[in-house]
C-alpha cells in the first residue's frame, strides 16, 4: 500500500488531499517537520534532506512534493486532475512551477515570520521583500484567472491542489489577498473541497 510520511501541516497536505481525490488506500505516517524522527538515520535513508513529505510505492521511494504529486495523478489519476496531452502537461507544469519557482519562497517567509517568529524578533527585511514579491507575482495569476474556476483547463487538477494550498500559508497570517479577488476565491475553493475537508480531520 502507498505511504506517505509527513505532516498535515506540511506540505505532505498537498499529497494527502491528492490520494483523497483520487480515492486511493494510503497509509498516513504522520512526521511532524519539527520532529526528531526525521532527522534519525531510519527516515533519513528514505529522504536524506531529512525533511517532509516522502511517498513510498513498492519499490518507489520518492521526496520532493511536486515530484510526489505529478507521480501520483500520472500514474493513477486516469485523466483525473491530470492532462490528457503533452500540451495539457505543460500547462499544469507551468502555473504549479510558477507558484512554486515565483511565490512558494514568500509565501513561506511571511507565513514563519508572522505565525512563528516573536513580534518583536519578525525580521522586517524578509517580510517587506516577500509582500513585494508576492505583489509582483500575484497579479499574474489573478488575470489568468478571471473567468476561470480551475488554474489549467475546466476541470480541476493537482496544479489547483498544489498551487492554492501554497498560497493559502500567506492567506493564513493575513496578506491582504482582497486585492486579487479571483485569486481569493481559487484559493477558498481549494480549502473549502471536499478532498482538503478529509485531510483536515487528520490533524
Ligand atoms: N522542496 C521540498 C521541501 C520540503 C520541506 O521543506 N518540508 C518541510 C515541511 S513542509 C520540512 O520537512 N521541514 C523540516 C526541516 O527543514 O527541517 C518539498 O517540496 O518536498
Amino acid at each position: 500500500m502507498i505511504k506517505v510520511y509527513g505532516s498535515v501541516y506540511s506540505r505532505a497536505s498537498m499529497v494527502l488531499c491528492v490520494l483523497e481525490t483520487l480515492g486511493l488506500e494510503y497509509e498516513y505516517i504522520p512526521h511532524l517537520p519539527k520532529g526528531k524522527e526525521i532527522k534519525q538515520d531510519e527516515y533519513l535513508a528514505l529522504n536524506p534532506n531529512g525533511k517532509v513529505p516522502t511517498l513510498i510505492d513498492g519499490d518507489l521511494v520518492l521526496w520532493e512534493t511536486q515530484a510526489i504529486l505529478f507521480y501520483l495523478v500520472d500514474k493513477y489519476g486516469s485523466g483525473e486532475l491530470w492532462g490528457d496531452t503533452p500540451e495539457s502537461r505543460a500547462d499544469i507544469y507551468r502555473w504549479s512551477l510558477f507558484v512554486s519557482n515565483q511565490l512558494e519562497t514568500f509565501a513561506l517567509d511571511l507565513f514563519i515570520q508572522n505565525k512563528f517568529v516573536p513580534e518583536d524578533l519578525r525580521d522586517e527585511a524578509i517580510i517587506l521583500r516577500a509582500q513585494a514579491e508576492m505583489d509582483k507575482h500575484v497579479p499574474v495569476l489573478d488575470k489568468h484567472l478571471e473567468g476561470r474556476e480551475f488554474v489549467s483547463g475546466d476541470a480541476r487538477t493537482v496544479a489547483d491542489i498544489h498551487g492554492a494550498t501554497i498560497l493559502s500559508w500567506a492567506k493564513l497570517v493575513g496578506y491582504d489577498f482582497k486585492r486579487f479577488p479571483n485569486v481569493d476565491a481559487w484559493i477558498k475553493r481549494q480549502l473549502k473541497s471536499e478532498a482538503q475537508q478529509k485531510v483536515n480531520l487528520k490533524a
